[in-house]
This record gives structure tokens, C-alpha cells and sequence, in this order.
């Protein structure tokens, strides 16, 4: 049995997909540098510079064989592996490759959540019937991933976002992991209680003494009531025993989705000069494809304010699409040549703006 905080409004067991990429950082720099594949490779701080100070931040699996992680000092993971392949975070590239990662996501679902660069949560409630559809289009989006990034990523599928994360790292490295319901207990309770996510080793330590056993399971999680876990922690205390119990109703909080994106621009003084008015729009155009490129859009609009404050806006529709920054200033001049043809006015004020399917 399922508590019911697992369905959603409409009492469906909700579906959540949650996927996260391998070995991130240090996958990208393998797929830039291919003879580095192969071998252990950290990115991260320099290991030479200044004795080694700063960190890891990703390595790839033949560093996790000498014990190196992200997080540990560079200086010791400098000791672990001497031979080891070090190379500089290039948050650049990996934002862009995130970027790119995402906006694939977005195309199997619009109901996404970003954790972090290379993390996601996905409610497919909505848009598959079952878990079985949920892990064909688990497949479809790292096969769009894996052709073209070149990239592997694991994804896990459950009825939660606590459930689904732990999947996920079942998963690893480049698998896909369905727990249903049913299978919540017999996976989770004798996993650490540190696999619950909001448990870090203070809280583990915490837990550890209360019960008198060095490493903590999640069942023996369970022998706390509710309140001698508040007492303990306070407000995470509720959320603890719900999670020990596989259970979590946080939504997938999809970023706020603006129905359309523009801009507009008000002239110095009121002006018929096309050449003017033209220079300015396509300017605006530029803005507007910089911050929605990534999106499908279902229209455009022109809007125009004339000396005497009248303001007309023409709009063209089409079929949702993502586009070329050519494909939009098309749509947009045309719409303004009609304003400009239609009305011997001056024009105070111009704007552009694109629906968002
Ligand atoms: P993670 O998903 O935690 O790790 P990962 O992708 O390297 O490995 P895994 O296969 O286990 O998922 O983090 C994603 C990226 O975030 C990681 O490549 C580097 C960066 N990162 C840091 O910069 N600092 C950190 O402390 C951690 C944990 C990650
Ligand atoms: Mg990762």
C-alpha cells in the first residue's frame, strides 16, 4: 500500500523520473580529450600549485579505484594517484553541455526540475500511463543524450523524488532503475540510513549512538516515533520518519514558465524613419531569440505605439516549433512593414515578443 501523500490531486500514484549525469565534469573532459579515456582523470583544483590546495570536483571511474572522490582535497588525491590525468574545471563548457542536456529533457517532459548542473527531476504523471512507459521514455531521452553529447547518464524512475534519486544511484553508471511501490521496503531498509537525502554524517553519527549500532539501516530508522525524531532534529525529524518509510510528497517544482518573452523600446523622440525604427526592432529580435532560443515558440507579436499613444499589436501563430534567429526576424519584419506602411503617424514605441508553447 502506497500512503496517499504519493498521489497526486487526482489520487493518481504520481510517476518521477530522475536523472543525473555520469561522472559529469570529468565524462565531458573525456569526451573532449579521448586519449585521456581510459585513464584516471580528476578535474579540479591544480594538485601542484600553491602544495595542492582547493579540491576535486569530479573524477572519473579509474580515479574511484585508487579511493579518490569529489570533495577530497586535490593534495591528498594527488597522493592517491600521482600518474593521475589533473585538469581544470572549464565551467564554461560543462554550463553549455548542461544547458544542452536540459533542453533534451524538456522535450520528453515540460515538467522538470534542475537540482544542480547535471541533475534532474521529471513528473511524468501526466504523460505516461505506467512505469513501463515511464522507462521507454527513460531510454529515448539518454539515447537523444548519448547522440548528441556523447554522453551517458543514469536515470531513475519511482513514485517519488526521494525514491526516484535513490534509483538513480542504483543505476549508476549509465542504467535505468524502476522501483514501483511494492518494492520500496525491500530496497531501502537495509541501505544506509546516509542514502536518505537530507542525511549527512552528523546526522548518521546523531542516529548511530541513539540506537547503538555503528552503521545505522533505514528499518532501524523506523523504530523512531515521530516525535523522538523531532525532538532530535526539529522540522527534518517529520521529514526523516516520512523518508525512512520510502515516503515524500515534495513536488517536482517545474521552473516557472513564462507564457511568452519580450521587449520593447521607446524612442528618444517620436520618429517615422524606417531605417530607424527597423535598426531598433532588430535589435529587440536579437534580445528576445537570446533569452528563448532554447524554447519552442507558437507566435509572435509587433507591437506599436503611435505619437498620439495609440498602441496596435499584429501577431502571427504557427504550429510550436524551436527556430533560427533568421526564422524570427522574418515573422517580425513582416509584421512591422505593415505597420510602417500602414499609418503615416509617428511611432513612440516599438516591441517584439514570442508566445512560448
Ligand atoms: P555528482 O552528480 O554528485 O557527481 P558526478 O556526476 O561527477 O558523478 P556520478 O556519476 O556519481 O553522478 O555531481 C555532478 C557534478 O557537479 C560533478 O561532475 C562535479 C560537480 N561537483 C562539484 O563541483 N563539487 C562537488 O562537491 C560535487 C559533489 C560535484
Ligand atoms: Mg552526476
Amino acid at each position: 500500500m502506497i500512503s496517499s501523500k504519493e498521489k497526486n490531486k487526482k489520487g493518481r500514484q504520481r510517476i518521477i523520473l530522475h536523472i543525473d549525469m555520469d561522472y559529469f565534469f570529468a565524462q565531458i573532459e573525456e569526451r573532449e580529450n579521448p586519449h585521456f579515456k581510459g585513464k584516471p582523470l580528476i578535474v579540479g583544483a591544480d594538485p601542484r600549485e600553491g602544495r595542492g590546495r582547493g579540491v576535486v570536483s569530479a573524477c572519473n571511474y579509474e580515479a574511484r579505484k585508487y579511493g579518490i572522490k569529489s570533495g577530497m582535497a586535490i593534495s591528498r588525491s594527488y597522493k592517491l594517484c600521482p600518474h593521475g590525468v589533473f585538469l581544470p574545471v572549464n565551467m564554461q563548457l560543462y554550463k553549455k553541455v548542461s544547458e544542452s542536456i536540459f533542453s533534451i529533457v524538456r522535450e520528453f517532459s515540460s515538467e522538470i526540475e534542475s537540482v544542480a548542473l547535471d541533475e534532474a527531476y521529471a513528473d511524468l504523471t501526466r504523460r505516461v500511463k505506467n512505469f513501463k512507459e515511464a522507462k521507454q521514455l527513460a531510454e529515448k531521452i539518454k539515447r537523444k543524450i548519448r547522440e548528441k553529447e556523447r554522453l551517458t547518464c543514469s536515470v531513475g524512475i519511482s513514485v517519488n523524488k526521494m525514491m526516484a534519486k535513490i534509483a538513480c544511484e542504483l543505476a549508476k553508471p549509465d542504467g535505468i532503475r524502476v522501483i514501483t511501490s511494492s518494492q520500496i521496503f525491500p530496497v531501502i531498509d537495509d541501505m544506509g540510513v546516509e542514502a536518505v537525502p537530507g542525511i549527512g554524517p552528523k546526522t548518521k553519527e546523531v542516529l548511530a549512538e541513539k540506537l547503538k549500532k555503528k552503521n545505522p539501516r533505514i528499518k532501524d530508522g523506523k523504530l523512531f516515533s515521530k516525535k523522538k525524531l523531532v525532538e532530535l532534529f526539529g522540522k527534518r525529524g517529520e521529514e526523516f520518519y516520512e523518508k525512512f518509510r520510502g515516503r515524500d510528497k515534495s513536488p517536482v517544482v517545474t521552473e516557472r514558465k513564462a507564457k511568452s518573452v519580450g521587449k520593447e523600446y521607446t524612442f528618444q523622440e517620436d520618429t517615422k524613419k524606417a531605417e530607424t525604427i527597423i535598426k531598433v526592432f532588430k535589435k529587440l529580435v536579437s534580445e528576445v531569440y537570446k533569452e528563448t532560443k532554447k524554447r519552442k515558440i507558437k507566435g509572435v507579436t509587433v507591437i506599436c505605439r503611435y505619437e498620439d499613444f495609440e498602441t496596435h499589436t499584429k501577431q502571427t501563430t504557427f504550429e510550436p516549433q524551436t527556430y533560427s534567429k533568421d526564422f524570427l526576424l522574418k515573422k517580425g519584419m513582416n509584421l512591422l512593414l505593415k505597420f510602417l506602411a500602414g499609418s503615416n503617424k509617428k511611432i513612440r514605441l516599438v516591441g517584439f515578443r514570442v508566445m512560448i508553447k
